[in-house]
């Protein structure tokens, strides 16, 4: 008999800098009660779904960057969000920034949680691969992730919930083969991402005109590589003049977008997903205890020297 999981991608139109989380969370209530009127067991949100994109701004003033930040969760704003999600009996993921006090000193992560159908954390991840730089460049629209979070701490861990194996990873994250790879190794079935990817940033021009192309490049060959399903969900649009590629879709295992938002704003679409679609690809194709190779990857690392990769100019 197959399993069925029905997601949402809830894509978020701007964030407006000094929008308030009342309003942010608003706005993802509304998605979530949209996912339930679908039949949604689940809703995935973007990255950093409760603030602006802040890393953009080299921040000096250090209350107004910690309040960009979450120190608990459930926070007080985002309670209703998790009342709502029991109420209803649906499930979420959410991005946010995370600020935690670790014996007395301030750590700072770029992360997301699962949260099951009756409004409690199942899994929790912090961002691995933080793209940008610490240091302040001069040049509009930075990208300081690196200045603002720490690389996470927990790994790709996977978590049996919804009657399956889900993975999180968020943004960047998803241009790695090896976020997939550590996922697909413990059997994810769905993997849920967030994003907030700019365009106009890129030098050269090229890199950005092919920026639409390399989203869904990246999470189609992770999907089908490791034999899941992907759901990328965007924070897309103009906001606060910089803007930002929507495209937000649900990706099957066979590597095939199955549905794509068609907007710059909130929006929603949803799928059906049958999980044991992997099933095939997992026999066969992708049968990694058949046909993967770990050993002999390193030793030709070790042979040729690869063991570092080259210097970039
Ligand atoms: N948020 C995030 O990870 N964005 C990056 C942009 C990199 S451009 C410096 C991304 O991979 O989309």
């Amino acid at each position: 008999m197959s399993r069925f999981l029905t997601v949402g991608a809830a894509q978020m139109g701007p964030i407006a800098r000094h929008e308030t989380r009342a309003s942010t969370v608003k706005r993802l209530m509304e998605l979530m009660k949209e996912a339930k009127s679908f039949n949604c067991d689940i809703v995935a949100f973007p990255e950093l779904a409760l603030t602006t994109f802040f890393p953009r701004w080299p921040i000096e003033d250090e209350n107004e960057l910690d309040s960009f930040y979450e120190t608990e969760m459930p926070s007080p704003a985002t309670r209703p969000l998790f009342n709502l999600a029991s109420e209803l009996g649906i499930g979420f993921s959410l991005g946010y920034a995370e600020l935690e006090i670790r014996n007395g000193i301030k750590r700072r992560f770029n992360s997301s949680v699962l949260v099951d159908k009756t409004g409690n954390i199942t899994g929790k991840y912090r961002k691995i691969h933080l793209p940008g730089h610490a240091d302040v460049l001069d040049r509009p629209g930075q990208h300081l992730e690196k200045r603002f979070f720490e690389v996470g701490d927990f790994g790709f861990p996977v978590f049996h919930a919804f009657g399956a194996i889900m993975g999180m990873c968020i943004c960047n994250d998803r241009r790695w083969p090896e976020t997939y790879r550590v996922m697909g190794l413990q059997g994810v079935e769905m993997v849920l991402l967030g994003y907030n990817s700019p365009v106009g940033l890129g030098d050269p021009y090229e890199l950005d005109a092919l920026e639409p192309f390399h989203n869904h490049l990246v999470m189609q060959s992770g999907a089908y590589q490791n034999a899941t399903w992907v759901v990328g969900v965007a924070k897309a649009g103009c906001e606060e003049g910089f803007n930002m590629i929507g495209q937000t879709c649900i990706i099957a295992p066979s590597g095939e977008i199955v549905a794509m938002c068609c907007t710059m704003g909130d929006e929603l679409v949803i799928r059906k997903c049958d999980l044991d679609m992997a099933k095939p690809y997992r026999a066969d194709i992708f049968n990694f205890s058949a046909h993967r190779r770990p050993e002999h990857y390193t030793l030709i690392t070790a042979r040729t020297g690869a063991v570092k990769p080259p210097e970039s100019d």
